[in-house]
């Protein structure tokens, strides 16, 4: 029987299966017991590492989905559109209760595949994983640390580098957590999403989702789709910004949640020996995978 062990990430994350979970927020027996969760055939999962585009793509999602969002007629957070399976409640106002919600249903989570529900293995319903490259991964969670209520804050950026390198941050090792999906790619019926790639071609993106999805937008929807999920449109929209997350999740006083929204930020944190280190980790732990990622704003499509 697997247990939690008593190694923690930080003091305010345990580790089980090499995941790190919130102490506070993600109870093991709910995590056991999403294994079992009933999936329907129309569901769709979006699954992201932390700070790899989580509200961007609930924000895509749910503009896709929804004409009310899309024309401006209905006024819900994005959040509540396409909610987190992680955690069974959020606060007094969030008590996730997926099986009394409509089809299709959307969800978000930061699982690795060991924990998704098993039923998603059927293959009929969909997962789209959206991931970055990890050194602005890495300056975007430092960044989170500051805001985020239940984690840890790291006295210094190396200390943080150290951190996230052994995989003590929330959701575990980068590394374990995109290598487990991606090898693991045939067991669902998955589209693979670039964060980078959304910054250079949104449209193309958007398009490539909907064919995925089975989801057919006329031009018009389309862009406006695009329009709305552009950093800039989002950053003042209090429905997919995160503005009105309760304190005692975020601290906005310290930082924003929608901060750069760019390709390259590392740059301006990584030491040049830090950045040399990493470049080596990064080959001899993902050297054999397929997977190239855009490091620097500057580079060609
Ligand atoms: S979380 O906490 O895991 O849910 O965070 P997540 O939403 O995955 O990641 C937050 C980062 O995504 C950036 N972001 C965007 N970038 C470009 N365009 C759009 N529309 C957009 N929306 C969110 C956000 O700014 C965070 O990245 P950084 O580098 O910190 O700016």
């Amino acid at each position: 029987m697997d247990t939690v062990t008593p190694v923690l990430c930080d003091s305010n994350l345990y580790r089980y299966k090499g995941f790190c979970f919130f102490k506070e927020l993600n109870e093991k027996e709910f995590i056991d017991s999403l294994q079992g969760f009933k999936i329907r055939d129309d569901d769709v999962f979006m699954i992201t590492f932390p700070k790899s585009g989580t509200i961007w793509m609930q924000q895509i999602l749910s503009l896709i989905y929804s004409e009310g969002h899309r024309n401006g007629t209905e006024q819900i957070e994005t959040s509540k559109r396409v909610p987190w399976i992680d955690f069974s409640s959020l606060n007094n106002d969030v008590k996730y209760d997926h099986d009394s919600r409509p089809s299709p249903r959307l969800f978000t989570s930061h699982l690795s595949y060991l924990f998704v529900p098993q039923g998603l293995r059927n293959k009929k319903a969909k997962v789209i994983y959206v991931m970055r490259n990890p050194k602005d991964v890495m300056k975007s969670l430092y960044h989170f640390e500051a805001i985020a209520v239940h984690t840890q804050k790291s006295p210094d950026f190396d200390h943080f580098f150290k951190k996230f390198l052994a995989g003590d941050v929330l959701a575990g090792s980068w590394f374990d957590h995109v290598r487990g999906w991606y090898t693991h790619k045939d067991d669902f019926n998955i589209l693979f999403v670039k964060y980078e790639d959304m910054i250079k071609d949104l449209h193309s993106v958007v398009k490539q989702i909907c064919t995925f999805l089975g989801k057919e937008l006329d031009d018009e929807s389309l862009d406006i789709v695009v329009n709305r999920a552009t950093f800039k449109k989002m950053q003042k929209d209090p429905l997919a910004n995160k503005e009105n997350v309760p304190e005692e999740y975020l601290n906005l006083q310290n930082g924003n949640f929608m901060r750069k929204g760019t390709i390259g930020d590392w740059k301006n944190i990584f030491t040049v020996a830090q950045s040399e280190a990493f470049d080596k980790i990064f080959l001899e732990k993902f050297g054999d995978l397929p997977i190239n990622f855009t490091w620097d704003i500057t580079e060609e499509k």
